[in-house]
Parts: structure tokens; C-alpha cells; sequence
């Protein structure tokens, strides 16, 4: 049979990229040829739609970009000039290295960098653990994207999970807060139009007019940081016209009147002055919430990415509880689902694979545990870290060379002539360039594997379409193989990709029943086992995983952690962007959240995707544009006391006065003078959790001499 006459194959998969919507796929391939994808109409959630992306994913599988074989560098780091080399010489290149950099610095020396090019519990959540355990490397603080919100999130409810998003639609008021659902989690937002044509009203919170908030019949935008004082302002309001819900409070929470004595210091005219929406909005938007329900919030991550992003989060969260919204359909609030998901997650990770304790003092240098690095100071930490200092890092499923602040530091960090830097990746990025060993990793298409979500109840199974292109391997194979050249023996390093998949399911949890790796097999993909549909969490205030197990509006573990034990707002101080020395000099906080058509520096490089977002550009207020005698399309530099770089200006009534907007991320490579935004952001951390501040980041800005 000739190569046009083979029959096209159908594959049940799913997309594991780094979104709450998870969507479950289909791979249409003819012989080993990927023909194209769709979505698979079986799934109610996601219902046969895939975002612009994704849609086209033959462009990315195929795409110039693709590393096909292991290469080592041959000529200065960076230089883009390779030598081919096979897996063997690869592997036993890296384990001899390694060996030594042990044997002279310790294990700590060596670091493992990745996040979530890939959520799959194989070749992400095992891959993070088990070998690096065994190996007693530094381990890595994964908190560039969620650590700050979940901790704020959880001196509340506890790290519970909120609701299930397909309730939405029995919503009367839906506010989304801090979270442009048309771009980042595009399957949302079909159910919510279905409850606002039902009649609910929706809600948005944002300082900038997103492609959600022309959604919306109502959009509010607060100054940038200033959320805890509209959520208390909101909560007084309340509890000034009696709408609390007394009996749940007095029920399910601890120290509700405490609290309610906090939102009187915020009344809606101060409210007014904090955040400037006028103190009327205020309080209809609190009577509405109250009273027009069931009301549900659909809290972003993109909020917490600021200073004070921790406390916003938390005072938010306190919301629902005033209503008494939890466990009744269509109300409540929802931040993340992956919590409902009870896979068997020692089985998983293996922290049993950490070195003994006995041999611990040895192995690391006089400390108990490898110490612990958090990825949003990668710059520094390259750059500063002695006894031992970073000898290696291994990168996968990330590109920090793009999407870390505060680049340059990460890039001397990178170049530095001493390092080892390996990096297993699908594209030649940014980070790639830099490798001395770049290692060819499969797309999802190309292996197996297995996905919750942080956006609905589904779990999916990935089933290879095509064989690997090139040499590719998955990641989880790379584990085991650079296990194997250390020595290690363990038999957690002969299990494969579908042996892990098995242990993950098994956890003996009721939701889970049924779910066998067969059943996914035939499926695809599976809905959680719960009581309704859609799930109903928290009913009779069960399920908070606090210490008390109530709400928690005061948090006895904040106090413990240092926090004040009831929520507030901080304002973002005019040195709160580091190592400011003239704060007057920034006046402009230059907000970079998530671009439609790129899924943080994915997809980025891709003709088709950069074409929907034309080029790097900065929407700026007219007034600040005036200010500095700037028109529509000029370009303009920007720049802090970090960097400088060059954007498109877009001048818009979508931004307020003295906030920017940027769609992140471009590919430094691609971007106008080779730098993208990740240039001036800084690798401060959150006010709580570790978590990254990409939006407090304060920069000046001119047209750009000689244009
Ligand atoms: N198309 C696309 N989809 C994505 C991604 C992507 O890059 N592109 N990234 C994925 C990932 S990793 C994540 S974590 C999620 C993130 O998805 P979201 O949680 O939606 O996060 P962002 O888009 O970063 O930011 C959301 C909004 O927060 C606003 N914001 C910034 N500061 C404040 C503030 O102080 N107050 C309020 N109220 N709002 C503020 C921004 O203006 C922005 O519109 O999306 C995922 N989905
Ligand atoms: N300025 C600014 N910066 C930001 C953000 C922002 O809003 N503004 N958002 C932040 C957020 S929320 C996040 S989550 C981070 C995301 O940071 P990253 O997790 O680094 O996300 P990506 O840029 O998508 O890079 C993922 C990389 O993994 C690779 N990859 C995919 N699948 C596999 C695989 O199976 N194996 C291997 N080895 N590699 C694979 C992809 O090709 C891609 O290059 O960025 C953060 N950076
Ligand atoms: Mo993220």
C-alpha cells in the first residue's frame, strides 16, 4: 500500500500542556504521519473544542525548531554550533561528569530545573522526584507559578480544592477575578455564556479591559495589588446590611467576628481611595454577590503573581463564607481542582528513594535534607550560590532562559563557563542554545502518559500516536537511563512509563473507581467518581483541610508562620520593586500575563501562533503616552534598573493611568533587540509562599531614539 492509500488511524490522547483545561484529543495519523488533531466530542467538559494553540499541534510536532538528536556543544556556549552525538555517548558524558562534580562538590552541587512543559504524572510529577531523591541533588522550589496563591488560598480552606467548574452553570453571579478565562482557560467560559443566556450576570476584576472583560456585563479594574481591600471592602458592606450568612458562619468558621471587626477598617470610601473604583460599585457589587446568587468566583493565579499576591488571594478566599456559598450548586469559589484527584502519589514521586538519614550528614555537608533552591532566584542562585555553587543543572520541561525574571542574571547565570548545563527539550529555545549536552525530548504524541487537571474532574490517559521523531525520548526513559548510568539499582528505575501509571491509580479512593488503566485505555479519559454531576464539594461544611477543619477568616497557622492571624492589605510600598534606589524614576507598573495565542514561552515560536499576536507590544494609557510624546505603533524602550527592551506601543482605553500591559512570553530570540519583558522583571519573592512577582515590576518608558 502506498503511503496516500494507508487508512487514517484515530488515537484517543490529550493535551498535557500547563492549562486548566486539560482537553481530551484526537490524533488523526496516517502510517507514522501526524495528519492533525480535534477534539473529542466525548468529553462534556471540554466538548470536542481545542484552543487556537493546540488546534494546529502538527505544526508544533513538525516544526524547524525540533531537536531531533543528542548534540553537544562544540564552539563558545550559546554559539548555536553542535556536533551529533548518540544517547550512549550523551549519557555516559553527563553520568562521568556528575560523578565527578559529587565526588568534588557533593550532590547538592547538581540541580534539577523544570516546570510544566508537560503535567503528565510520568514525565512530569515522577520525573521530579525518584531519581533526584536517589541522587541527594538540591532539590528545586517549584513556585514560579502557583506557590503563593495556594498558601494565601490555604490559611482559609485549607489546600482543599475548590469547585467543579461545569457547577458554573447553575451560577446566578459569577465574578472572575484576576484571571482573563477567554485566553487561559477558553472552556470555561461557553458555560459561563450558558448561565448568563439562564440570566446570571458576569463579573470581571481586572486592571486591565482583557478579552474577558468584553465579555462581561460588568468590569471592574482596581489598581494593580490593591484586591485585599476590595475583597474586605466587599465583605463589610455585607455584614453592614446584615446579608452574612450568621448561621454558617457561626457553624463552619472560626473567628468570624474578629474578622468582620477587620473589613470595618474598610469602608467603601476608603475602599474608593485604595483601589479607585468609586465606593459606589462597591457596594453594589458586594449586594449583588450577596443577594443575586448562588454567585460563584473564579479566582486566577495571575492575581497572585505581585508582592502582596499571597494576602490578596487570602482575603478573597474568605468571600464565600460570608454567604455561606460552599456546597450549594453553583456557588462557591474555584482557584484549583487538582486536589480532588486521589492517585497514590508515594508511588508516583518514591520519596522513599531519598538517601538514608544516616548517610545523610556525609552526603550533604553537615545538613539534614539537600537544601532547597526556589526556581523564581535561578539568576542568583547560578550566580551567587557557594558551598557548594551550582556545578550542573539539568533542564527539562522548562525554558527558564525565557520565562524566569529578571533574564539577564538567569543568562550570566547560564553562561557561566563552568557549568554543565544539560538540557532534554523538544525545541531549539532560548534555554536549549545555552546546553553544552542538548538531549531530544518526545511531544506527548510520541508516549505515554497520564493527566489530572487543576481545572475539572476529568483524568486522561495520553496514548501514543506516532513512534518518536528522530531519537526523542520521554523524559521518564531519560530518568531511568541517567539512574542506570549513576549506579543506582533500584527497581524504581526499571518501572516505564505504563508500570507508574498502574501504582498512580491505585490508591484505593472511592473517586477513582472503575478508573482502571484498561478502562482509559478504550475511553481515553474519565470523569472523577463523585456523589453529583456536577460535584458538589463542601456540602454541610465538610472538607476543609485546615487544622481545625472549619474556615478559617482567622488562621491560628498564619500567626505560627509569622503572617497576622487575620487577613489585611498591604500596599505595594514604592521600594517593593527590589533594589529600587529612585522609585519616582519607575512610575509605570508593567503587568505580563499570558498571551492568547502563546502558552507561556510555548508555542511562541510557531509562524502561525506569533502571526496572532503580531509582535512584542506594550499597551499604555493615553496620558502616559502624551507625557512622553509617544504615538500609536511607535516603538518604544522600556526599561528599569534591570534591563532594558523595546515593545510596540499600543496606545488603549483597555489600561488605566500608570499600568502597562504586556502578553508574555515571547522567545528572547524572536523578541525586538533579543530581550522579552522577563528582562525587567525581578525575582523578589511573594509576601507568602515563595511565589514570583512578575507583575509588580516598575519601569519608565520613551520612545525609542532614532525612530
Ligand atoms: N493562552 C494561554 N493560556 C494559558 C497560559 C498562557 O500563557 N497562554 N498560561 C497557563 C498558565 S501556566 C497559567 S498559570 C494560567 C494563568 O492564567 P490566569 O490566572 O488567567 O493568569 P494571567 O493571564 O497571568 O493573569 C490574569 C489576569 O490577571 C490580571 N492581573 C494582574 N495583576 C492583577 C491585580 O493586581 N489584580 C487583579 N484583579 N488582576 C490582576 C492581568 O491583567 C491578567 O489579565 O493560564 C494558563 N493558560
Ligand atoms: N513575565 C512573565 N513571566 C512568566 C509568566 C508571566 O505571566 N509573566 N508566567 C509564569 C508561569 S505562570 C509559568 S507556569 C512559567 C512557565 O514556565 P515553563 O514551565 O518554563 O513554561 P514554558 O515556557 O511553556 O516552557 C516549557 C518547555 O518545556 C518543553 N517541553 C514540553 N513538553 C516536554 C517534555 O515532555 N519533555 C521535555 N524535556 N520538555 C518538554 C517545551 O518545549 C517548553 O520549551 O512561566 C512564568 N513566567
Ligand atoms: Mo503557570
Amino acid at each position: 500500500m502506498t503511503e496516500q492509500n494507508l487508512p487514517i488511524r484515530t488515537v484517543r490522547t490529550a493535551c498535557p500542556h500547563d492549562c486548566p483545561d486539560t482537553c481530551s484529543m484526537l490524533a488523526h495519523v496516517k502510517g507514522n504521519r501526524l495528519i492533525g488533531v480535534s477534539g473529542n466530542l466525548d468529553n462534556p467538559y471540554t466538548r470536542g473544542n481545542l484552543c487556537r494553540k493546540v488546534a494546529h499541534y502538527e505544526e508544533r510536532v513538525y516544526a524547524a525548531e525540533r531537536v531531533l538528536y543528542p548534540l553537544r556543544r562544540i564552539g563558545p556556549k550559546g554559539s548555536g554550533e553542535w556536533k551529533q552525538i548518540s544517547w550512549e555517548e550523551a549519557l555516559t558524558e553527563i553520568g562521568y561528569r556528575w560523578k565527578t562534580i559529587i565526588a568534588d562538590y557533593g550532590p547538592e552541587a547538581i540541580l534539577p530545573y523544570s516546570y510544566a512543559g508537560t503535567m503528565g504524572v510520568v514525565n512530569m510529577s515522577a520525573c521530579d522526584g525518584r531519581l533526584w531523591y536517589r541522587m541527594g541533588a538540591s532539590q528545586l522550589l517549584r513556585t514560579i507559578c502557583s506557590a503563593a496563591a495556594e498558601t494565601g488560598y490555604s490559611y482559609v480552606n485549607g489546600w482543599s480544592g475548590g469547585m467543579d467548574p461545569e457547577d458554573f452553570v447553575n451560577s446566578r453571579y459569577i465574578i472572575a477575578w484576576g484571571t482573563n478565562l477567554s485566553s487561559t482557560n477558553v472552556h470555561l467560559m461557553p458555560i459561563i455564556r450558558e448561565a448568563q443566556a439562564k440570566g446570571a450576570r458576569f463579573v470581571v476584576i481586572d486592571p486591565f479591559r482583557t478579552r474577558t472583560a468584553n465579555a462581561a456585563d460588568l468590569h471592574i479594574a482596581p489598581k494593580p495589588g490593591t484586591d485585599a481591600a476590595l475583597a474586605l471592602g466587599i465583605a463589610n458592606v455585607i455584614f453592614a446590611q446584615n446579608l452574612h450568612d450568621e448561621a454558617y458562619l457561626e457553624a463552619y468558621s472560626v473567628g468570624w467576628k474578629q474578622y468582620r471587626d477587620r473589613c470595618s477598617e474598610y469602608p467603601p470610601e476608603t475602599v474608593e481611595a485604595i483601589t479607585g473604583i468609586p465606593r459606589q460599585v462597591v457596594i453594589d457589587l458586594a449586594t449583588e454577590y450577596a443577594t443575586c446568587g448562588p454567585s460563584a468566583i473564579r479566582l486566577g493565579y495571575g492575581l497572585s503573581r505581585t508582592v502582596n499576591g499571597g494576602g490578596m488571594i487570602r482575603a478573597i478566599a474568605c468571600l464565600p463564607a460570608v454567604i455561606g456559598a460552599w456546597g450549594k450548586p453553583g456557588s462557591g469559589l474555584l482557584l484549583s481542582t487538582s486536589v480532588h484527584f486521589p492517585l497514590n502519589k508515594q508511588a508516583i514521586k518514591r520519596p522513599d528513594l531519598q538517601v538514608p538519614p544516616d548517610s545523610q550528614s556525609e552526603v550533604h555537608w553537615g545538613r539534614q535534607t539537600p537544601r532547597t533552591i526556589n526556581m523564581n532566584q535561578i539568576g542568583s542562585a547560578l550566580l551567587e550560590l557557594s558551598d557548594p555553587p551550582i556545578k550542573s543543572l539539568f533542564v527539562y520541561n522548562s525554558n527558564p532562559a525565557a520565562v524566569a525574571p529578571d533574564s539577564g542574571r538567569v543568562r550570566a547565570g547560564l553562561m557561566r563557563d563552568d557549568l554543565f548545563l544539560v538540557v532534554h527539550e523538544q525545541m531549539m529555545t532560548d534555554n536549549a542554545r545555552l546546553a553544552d549536552i542538548l538531549l531530544p525530548a518526545t511531544s506527548q504524541l510520541e508516549c505515554l502518559d497520564l493527566l489530572t487537571a487543576y481545572g475539572h474532574l476529568y483524568i486522561n490517559l495520553c496514548q501514543p500516536a506516532i513512534a518518536p521523531l528522530g531519537e526523542a525520548k520521554a523524559n521518564i526513559e531519560v530518568m531511568n537511563a541517567l539512574a542506570n548510568e549513576m549506579g543506582f539499582t533500584e527497581s524504581a528505575f526499571k518501572e516505564d512509563a505504563e508500570a507508574i501509571i498502574r501504582a498512580a491509580l491505585d490508591s484505593g479512593n472511592p473517586r477513582l473507581n472503575g478508573i482502571t488503566y484498561e478502562y482509559l485505555q478504550e475511553m481515553g479519559f474519565a470523569r472523577l467518581k463523585t456523589e453529583y454531576t456536577p460535584a458538589l464539594f463542601f456540602e454541610n461544611g465538610e472538607g476543609f483541610r485546615t487544622a481545625s477543619g472549619k474556615i478559617e477568616l482567622y488562621s491560628e497557622q498564619a500567626k505560627l508562620d509569622g503572617y497576622e492571624p487575620l487577613p489585611d492589605y498591604y500596599p505595594i510600598s514604592p521600594d517593593a520593586d527590589m533594589n529600587l534606589s529612585e522609585p519616582a524614576d519607575y512610575p509605570i507598573n508593567l503587568l505580563s500575563p499570558a498571551a492568547h495565542h502563546f502558552l507561556n514561552s510555548t508555542f511562541a515560536h510557531i509562524p502561525s501562533l506569533q502571526k496572532g499576536e503580531q509582535e512584542p507590544r506594550i499597551w499604555i494609557h493615553a496620558e502616559d503616552a502624551s507625557l512622553r510624546g509617544v504615538t500609536d505603533g511607535d516603538l518604544l524602550q522600556v526599561w528599569n534598573q534591570r534591563g532594558k527592551i523595546v515593545l510596540k506601543a499600543v496606545i488603549s482605553d483597555r489600561v488605566q493611568r500608570g499600568v502597562a500591559w504586556t502578553p508574555s512570553l515571547w522567545w528572547q530570540n524572536d523578541s525586538t533587540d533579543g530581550k522579552n519583558v522577563n528582562h525587567l522583571t525581578s525575582d523578589r519573592l511573594t509576601d507568602m509562599g515563595g511565589g514570583s512577582t512578575f507583575h509588580t515590576n516598575l519601569v519608565q518608558f520613551s520612545k525609542l531614539e532614532g525612530t
